[in-house]
């Protein structure tokens, strides 16, 4: 037999074998042999490096590349309009039976809580694969997703098509890995969609290939109209037959009625699946209803995702820890006994306050409900009737600080205790750590571990500090090298002309957050400048009441406080002077921004909006004049609608500015 005799029956055997275990999920042949198989292929091609080619299952391997590359689509992917209630999954139904009939068929689909990526295929063969990005670009990451076995490489037939999909980890691949990284010390991923998209964000493709990821597919774009299918049905049945791995619990239904019937049925089975799921994709099956139906500005007409509701878990409150945050304020949280919630495990709940805890009569030892809804951290929904729960003791308020025994004071009526000491080692480290977070100075390689080692190791003892390391400092930290003391120095040395917003929030001025932050260094335009402002001039300002005022004016007139900013200024740390506004088109608007923008980012639309004297705000009211919104812009939308706001598409916000 001629090697490349060998060789092609090396691949097909190698691919049907893969195609058996990656798609159809139905291993065919043992590890030994398929080991064998492909360490024969490997060597062959490694004899005879003329005969290799693109779609040989080795060239899954890996490869490193500097950075992703952007990618239009040549088809933009659309975002998918949701809802909690089946009264709107009616609602939506009936516009669409209104036009086509009393009974419109509809395909439901388990909506995969994974990264939406599109492949495209020339003649058959896998050119390239792009994540979804804002839906009109993407990034290149063909490299990545060629490791992943459930992306065929070669199809079953030579066709040019785009298919789009969902990469995705398995739940008992994203564990194993967890328990991998916690033995080796590394970070754990907080759910599985995380950890793939984790794994694809991998510049050295060798470590993506290391990871478990597969895929289901469920979208094929077809260039040759003459042979396409004429309903979404059977397009899924179309990528099936060209090696594609569709879902296997996909429903053709014949009315609403039905697909809410199997909105409920996985609401409980979904839990048996070993991939995450957070609702269903209801499609109208009609590809010439598709079409007439269209699209909105940001999702199609013709489909809606029925979201599950948040999942609720009882478990065991093992303790109640006192955290001290960067204000001094000491919050309770809740200790469980690890549960599965929402795709994650939970150990931690918030409290929020001691009111909480009394309004909950939470005590150590009872079990309680818990709930992961919007937010990333659950909460303790209430206490379930136990007869044990009164023999536990009440949790009372703490009278000492849990860090530096100091007495707490409460203010706030009462609601909120806080530690007033400033040597206090939590409160501390708290601040430098929100100092260096990416909401602040944006200090990306000094993490909290790092500046915990630094604080512990006193090498810092304020933020300031930060400013005073060398690289020598922190290779004397445990396991830390020469590059990466590097990069720790080089990302603080960066952070010295961050904006005077950032240096404005990193301070951490009790109640002064990035939005007040922002008010201040626009009136202001410099630090000195804002020290030197007297309460009058505080008070005047819009958004800023008396009492803020105040906290401003202590803030600055804090001796320590002083010495702290004029050290800041001599190790460098120097913002750019505030430029004045540019124009006065914005002047008396308010924007509220939401989803992401295509053609900035929402730091750069804030920027803009203030240069033509515009305000921005994070939440929306009747006092906004205008909600900028781009793709997968969420309830702020809603609420926008609701409320009769004006929103706004990025270009027509553009066309408002241009003249200016
Ligand atoms: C999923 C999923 C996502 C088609 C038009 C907008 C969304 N996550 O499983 N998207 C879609 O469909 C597109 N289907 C799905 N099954």
């Amino acid at each position: 037999m001629a090697v490349i005799d060998r060789i092609n029956f090396l691949r097909d055997e190698i691919n049907k074998h893969n195609y058996n275990y990656y798609v159809l999920d139905n291993p065919t042949v043992s590890d030994f042999d398929y080991d064998k198989m492909f360490a024969e292929l490997k060597q062959l091609e490694a004899e005879n490096p003329i005969l290799i080619s693109p779609d040989s299952p080795t060239q899954r391997v890996g490869s490193v590349s500097e950075k992703f590359f952007p990618y239009t689509h040549k088809h933009r992917l659309y975002s998918l309009d949701n809802t909690y209630s089946y009264e709107e999954l009616v609602k939506w139904y009936e516009k669409i039976t209104k036009e086509y009939g009393d009974e419109v068929e509809l395909v439901c689909e388990l909506k995969i809580d994974g990264l939406a990526i599109s492949l495209t295929y020339e003649n058959g063969l896998f050119t390239t694969g792009v994540t979804r990005g804002d839906g009109v670009t993407g990034e290149n990451i063909t490299a990545n997703l060629k490791t992943i076995k459930a992306v065929p490489l070669k199809l079953f037939e030579d066709v040019n098509i785009e298919v789009r999909g969902e990469i995705y980890m398995p739940k008992t691949s994203f564990e194993k890995l967890n328990e991998e990284s916690l033995a080796k010390g590394e970070k754990v991923f907080a759910n599985p969609r995380n950890a793939a998209a984790g794994s694809l964000r991998q510049l050295d493709s060798s470590i993506t290939a290391k990871r478990d990821l597969s895929m289901f597919t469920y979208t094929a774009i077809i260039e040759d109209a003459a042979n396409a299918p004429k309903t979404h049905y059977d397009s899924i049945m179309y990528l099936k037959k060209l090696g594609f791995r569709v879902n296997p619990n996909i429903r053709l239904c014949k009315n609403i009625q039905d697909a809410i019937d199997y909105c409920k049925e996985w609401d409980t089975k979904r839990f048996d699946l070993n991939y995450a799921t957070d609702g269903v994709v209801i499609k109208v099956n009609s590809l010439a209803i598709q079409e007439d139906l269209g699209f909105t500005a940001r999702a199609p007409k013709w489909a809606t995702a029925f979201k599950f509701p948040p999942e609720e878990v009882t478990t065991k409150l093992l303790d109640i820890e006192l955290n001290v945050g960067k204000t001094g304020a000491v919050t309770p949280v809740a200790v469980l006994e690890p549960v599965h919630l929402g795709g994650s495990i939970v150990q931690r709940a918030s409290l929020h306050n001691f009111d909480e805890v009394k309004r909950l009569d939470i005590r150590i030892g009872d079990t309680v409900l818990i709930k992961k809804a919007a937010e990333i951290i659950p909460k303790v929904i209430k206490v379930m009737d136990t007869k044990e729960h009164n023999s536990f003791p009440v949790v009372e308020p703490p009278e000492f600080c849990p860090s530096c025994h100091s007495k707490l004071m409460s203010i706030d009526g009462g609601v909120s205790l806080y530690c007033a000491s400033k040597n206090c080692s939590q409160q501390v480290t708290a601040k430098i750590e929100y100092w260096a977070s990416k909401e602040a100075m944006d200090i990306d390689k000094v993490g909290p571990a790092i500046i915990q080692q630094l604080y512990d190791k006193k090498f810092i003892s304020n933020a300031v500090d930060l400013y005073r390391l060398s690289i020598e400092d922190f290779m004397q930290l445990d396991l830390v090298q020469e590059k990466s003391a590097t990069n720790m120095y080089n990302s603080i040395q960066a952070s010295k002309n961050r904006s005077l917003t950032r240096l404005i929030t990193a301070l951490s001025i009790k109640n002064v957050g990035k939005e007040t932050a922002d008010i201040l260094a626009n009136e202001f335009k410099t630090i000195d400048n804002l020290k030197n402002a007297d309460m009058k001039t505080l008070v005047a300002l819009q958004g800023i009441g008396e009492k803020m005022a105040g906290i401003i004016y202590d803030f600055f007139h804090d001796e320590e406080n002083i010495k702290m900013i004029d050290a800041l200024k001599s190790l460098g740390v120097q913002p750019p002077e505030v430029q004045g506004a540019a124009s006065n088109i914005l002047g008396g608007k308010t924007f509220v921004l939401t989803g992401t923008l295509k053609n900035m980012t929402r730091e750069e639309a804030s920027a803009l909006i203030k240069k033509m004297g515009g305000k921005t705000s994070s939440s929306v009211s009747k006092n906004t004049s205008y909600v900028l919104a781009g793709e997968n812009a969420g309830s702020k939308l809603d609420k926008a609608e609701k409320l009769g706001v004006i929103i706004l598409t990025e270009d027509e916000f553009f066309d408002m500015i241009k003249d200016s």
